[in-house]
């Protein structure tokens, strides 16, 4: 595994503002959601959430992850399912509890651990949790780790909000949530040897809605059905080092992650919200 540390953002025209601070500064400021949430900043790379030790740990309990649990998809691999495969009731939601049940039931205590107390500790003004399920009386998955190998061609560029969109159903099912502000927050566990980076647009939600299909990567679609090419946006790049978690608002900001070289680029992340009556931060994949 390459260990070389590089700048986490790349491009010097950022337009948004991200700060980059350790994980005992964060600890001090005690409100970095808040502050997202509210958008005075647009997100945080924070660092050394994990220490290297763990981080290597974390990658090689990944091998004891069961093959037929790991959920294949468009942009590499999966485990625990994610939300958006929610999309009726019944079946896909018990199998996204059971995945959830085979993530506790693996050697990731440490991981999970160190995740609710980085919430916990970047938010202090309320409570962090994950967020139950209203049906089946049980938690959510806080996150889940994607891995995204060089044959495929990253992750197509999204924004929360379309997930919004196009998996409504989830937000039923979840106890009671806002939609508005939604964030995102991956921790970096091994970065691939070239590309990988997270690039944000200057293109928020409020002005682009739709895409062809989810997988389109080269444009999206303007209000009068007219394709802007993500080439012709302003951009910048986030690549956090191993054990360093980003957080942003990625429900309004669209993005999307390049193209992977050499080895697998691996994250463990989810989503991020207040409760209806913002007593509680919820993160949740
Ligand atoms: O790097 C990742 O884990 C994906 C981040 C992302 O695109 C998102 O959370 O929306």
């Amino acid at each position: 595994m390459s260990t070389q540390k590089g700048k986490t953002i790349i491009g010097d025209d950022r337009f948004y503002d991200i700060i980059e601070l350790d994980y005992q500064d964060a600890i001090q400021q005690g409100d970095i959601i808040s502050k997202i949430h509210a958008w005075d900043i647009q997100g945080a790379v924070i660092k050394n959430v994990l220490s290297e030790s763990e981080v290597n740990e974390v990658i090689q309990n990944m091998a004891k992850i069961p093959t037929e649990a790991i959920l294949h998809t468009d942009t590499g691999t999966s485990f625990p399912d994610p939300f958006a495969t929610i999309t009726n009731g019944g079946e896909r939601l018990d199998n996204y509890i059971n995945k959830k049940n085979i993530l506790y039931s693996l050697p990731f205590t440490n991981l999970l651990e160190k995740i609710d107390a980085f919430f916990s500790s970047i938010e202090t003004k309320i409570k962090s949790e994950v967020p139950e399920l209203k049906t089946r009386s049980t938690p959510a998955v806080p996150g889940n780790f994607r891995v995204l190998p060089e044959e495929k061609g990253g992750l197509f560029v999204h924004c929360g909000y379309l997930f919004q969109k196009k998996s409504p159903f989830y937000y039923e099912v979840v106890s009671d949530m806002v939609k508005e502000g939604q964030l995102s927050y991956f921790m970096v566990l091994q970065n691939a040897d070239e590309g990988g980076e997270l690039t944000l647009y200057d293109m928020l939600w409020k002005d682009i809605q739709d895409k062809d299909n989810f997988i389109e990567n080269r444009y999206v679609l303007q209000p009068n059905g007219e394709k802007l090419y993500l080439k012709d946006v302003r951009q910048f790049y986030i690549k956090p080092n191993p054990g360093d978690i980003f957080i942003f608002s990625g429900g309004p900001i669209w993005h999307r992650v390049e193209p992977v070289k050499g080895q697998d680029r691996i994250t463990f992340g989810g989503f991020v919200n207040f409760s209806a009556d913002s007593k509680t931060c919820y993160y949740w994949s």
